[in-house]
């Protein structure tokens, strides 16, 4: 799904990611490229260039936010973007007070919708702890209802059907009211497929709603004629308005385009998504998670909420500030490991990084190791960790007994805290930030993990 919006994203940013600072330019060149895989993905244009505009907007107007780097922030705001884009929150059905909700399915033909009541029904049924009966109202084609049958009988719902020479309109106040009757709490009104926007065929689904005051109207849209999907819409809200779409067949090679444009061009929610033949291939659509799924980041996203949690920002802008000057010490060092240790294990968030080397992945990183240099630091004086220059012979003895560990380990976490201060204080007079990747992409400097063998103590 999304294959190839997610793909030209990613690109994108994994290009924006290989660089530190963001030049005007890159940020340009990568706007461009995301209007350009938006269109691509068929999304109607109004859409894109509204959503072009806005991310820009608040690129230039955001209060940037401290623990994030230039391309995280893009990546969040193209991600915040698209989940307004798509709804916010997740959009229920409307469950009647008294009496049972009743549900009507529209749609052109062939979208999907006796599959989708169906698959309804059974996800009501098992999430909802709900009694669903469906009612078959196509009486065009003789297979219809027979389909509907059989579909129901495999989700274990009765359907209420009169066979193909009653009045669609008759069955389903009929099919209602038996339904009721029989202790259905939700009743699912299968209708006849348009082939386009038929006038008789409307009237018809319109007169169905009036006579059965249906609490949800769905229409259940083809995610694979992209922007035509849209213009359906449009017209059927025109003619009998709905309260939410269905997009079915995401699970095809759909461009995306109806999922990102429905909601803004119509006003209505995306209430569910079919992904499959299957019957239970239904889902409720979270807007946030959709995003994410296209962004093919979700991981990446998630990372940046933690760091963002994790990091004080005026704890960074200290860092920063004394790092500029040299002056980053063993109080700074065990910040960060405090902050790293709040984002969980070196591993899992090594494995949330996206770009990085498999066999970097699998290194097999010890967290005790960490804890190893933790002791060590913990057990030194307030004022060796602030002026680590002072910690001669006698004192490292002090702190490898206070420790627990041998003078070695001491000596070696001290030498390579040095040579990790001069390289930061080499690099912040080159004006420039620390080196990409997951340490130099802080603020304040953690030393740079993936590239490994920076981390004190940890003895590669
Ligand atoms: N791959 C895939 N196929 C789907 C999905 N939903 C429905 N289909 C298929 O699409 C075809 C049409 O589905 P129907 O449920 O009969 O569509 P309909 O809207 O009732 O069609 P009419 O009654 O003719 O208007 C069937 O072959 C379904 O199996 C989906 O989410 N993914
Ligand atoms: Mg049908």
């Amino acid at each position: 799904m999304f294959d190839t919006l997610q793909e030209k994203l990613e690109g994108t940013f994994q290009g924006l990611r290989s660089k530190g600072t963001l030049t005007e330019a890159d940020t340009d060149v990568a706007m461009r490229e995301i209007r350009l895989a938006l269109l691509e993905a068929d999304v109607n244009f109004k859409v894109v260039k509204t959503f072009v505009a806005t991310v820009k907007e608040r690129l230039v107007g955001e209060e940037v936010h401290k623990a994030l780097d230039a391309p995280q922030q893009i990546i969040k705001i193209v991600n915040d973007e698209l989940v307004r884009l798509m709804g916010t929150g997740q959009s229920k059905l409307t469950f009647s007070q008294r009496g049972p909700t009743i549900i009507l399915m529209a749609g052109l033909q062939g979208s999907g919708k006796t599959t989708t009541t169906a698959k309804l029904a059974k996800l009501l049924k098992e999430t909802e702890g709900k009694t669903p009966a469906l009612v078959a109202c196509d009486v065009y084609r003789p297979a219809a209802i027979e389909q509907l049958k059989t579909v129901g009988a495999q989700v274990g719902v009765p359907v209420y059907a009169q066979g193909t020479d009653a009045d669609p309109v008759k069955i389903a106040e009929w099919g209602v009211a038996e339904a009721t009757a029989n202790g259905a709490d939700v009743i699912i009104v299968d209708t006849a497929g348009r082939l386009d926007i038929d006038e008789a065929l409307m009237a018809e689904l319109v007169g169905i709603k009036r006579a059965i005051k249906p609490h949800n109207v769905l229409l259940v849209l083809d995610a694979m004629t992209g922007q035509e999907a849209v213009s359906v819409a449009t017209r059927f809200d025109e003619a009998v308005s709905f309260d939410g779409v269905i997009l079915t067949k995401l699970d095809g090679d759909a461009r995306g385009g109806a999922a990102l444009s429905v909601k803004s061009v119509t006003g209505k929610p995306i209430k569910f998504v079919a992904l499959g033949e299957k019957l239970d291939a239904l889902e409720y659509f979270h807007p946030d998670r959709m995003a994410s799924r296209i962004l093919g980041m979700g991981d990446v996203l998630t990372l940046i909420e933690k760091a963002e949690s994790a990091f004080e920002e005026d704890e960074a802008a200290d860092m920063e500030a004394r790092l500029k000057k040299g002056q980053f010490t063993f109080e700074d060092f065990l910040k960060q490991m405090k902050m790293l240790k709040r984002m969980g294990s070196f591993k899992s968030i090594l494995s949330m990084l996206p770009g990085i080397p498999k066999e970097i992945r699998d290194i097999d990183i010890d967290d005790s190791q960490m804890g190893r240099v933790e002791a060590i630091v913990l057990s030194m004086t307030k004022e060796e960790r602030r002026n680590p220059d002072i910690i001669d012979g006698a004192r490292r003895r002090r702190i490898a007994a206070g420790s627990g560990h041998d003078v070695q380990a001491v000596n070696a976490l001290i030498k390579q805290f040095a040579d990790m201060r001069k390289m930061m204080k080499m690099m912040m007079k080159g004006g420039g930030k620390l080196p990409p990747g997951f340490g130099g992409d802080m603020p304040g400097g953690m030393p740079n993990l993936p590239s490994g063998g920076q981390f004190p103590g940890l003895g590669r």
